[in-house]
């Protein structure tokens, strides 16, 4: 009822430790160009502005397969602050500035990193099935959306893929549910979900997805770094 909405925007005393603490996390502030311009915390690159204006962040979202070409989603925590109980893609997050190496971006190698930080610490998939070359660097995509209003995106967000089966160990702070989707079963699965969808996710399904799930075996071709996808 009333009460359970209004948490969708909770102040921030009321917000999970473990996710408030994250809030202090450094991501990198980009340009149009997707040129680092300096770094700025989590909390202060999803806090949208009373103007609307939210800074412009590095991202990365993995779209991970099994060897079979089913797709890994997940339903976010009820606990996340920024879009809590939506269903995503199967991980996002940040390279972040205090991390060793995640600002290397020869082949994307400092995201594919921060790819195997967060798909270790959100899904539990162990590290030593997340080789660094086995990720596909497809494009970028910016975006931007309000959010709740409070919490928004704004962000030039690497996307990367991965094919392989891999254990799974959900960080319930972080994931409320997964499930592997084949991709016959994809729009019927979307429309019997019980919550919404990510925007960039929604995105990323309208323009690209079945493009790109259709060529698991040759997603070279997709690759390229010459342009930032406007979505
Ligand atoms: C942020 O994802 C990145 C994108 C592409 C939206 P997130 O909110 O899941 O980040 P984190 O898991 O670090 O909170
Ligand atoms: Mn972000």
């Amino acid at each position: 009822g009333r009460w359970f909405s209004n948490l969708l925007t909770r102040p921030i005393s009321m917000v999970d430790p473990t996710q408030k603490e994250s809030l202090n996390e450094m991501c990198f502030l980009v340009d149009d160009n997707d040129k680092v311009i300096g770094t700025a915390s989590k909390q202060d690159c999803h806090s949208v502005a009373a103007d609307g204006n939210i800074p412009l962040h590095r991202a990365f979202s993995v779209f991970l397969f099994d060897k079979k070409g089913d797709f890994l989603m997940q339903k976010r925590a009820d606990t996340k602050i920024t879009y809590p109980g939506y269903y995503s893609n199967t991980c996002c997050s940040h390279p972040l500035a205090s991390v060793d190496g995640e600002d290397d971006l020869s082949d994307a190698i400092g995201i594919k990193k921060a790819a195997v930080r967060r798909l270790n610490f959100e899904l539990g998939i162990p590290k030593e099935h997340l080789q660094l070359e086995k990720f596909e660097y497809l494009t970028r995509i910016k975006y931007k959306d309000q959010g709740d209003g409070k919490w928004g995106e704004y962000e030039i967000d690497y996307i990367l893929f991965f094919q392989d089966d891999v254990p799974l160990n959900p960080n319930s702070n972080e994931v409320a549910a997964i499930s592997y989707v084949p991709k016959d079963e994809f729009y019927s699965y979307m429309h019997s979900l019980d919550g919404p969808l990510t925007p960039w996710f929604q995105l990323i399904i309208k323009k690209r997805l079945h493009l790109w799930w259709d060529n698991l075996a040759n997603l070279s071709k997709f690759k390229d770094h010459t342009q930032i996808l406007n979505l």
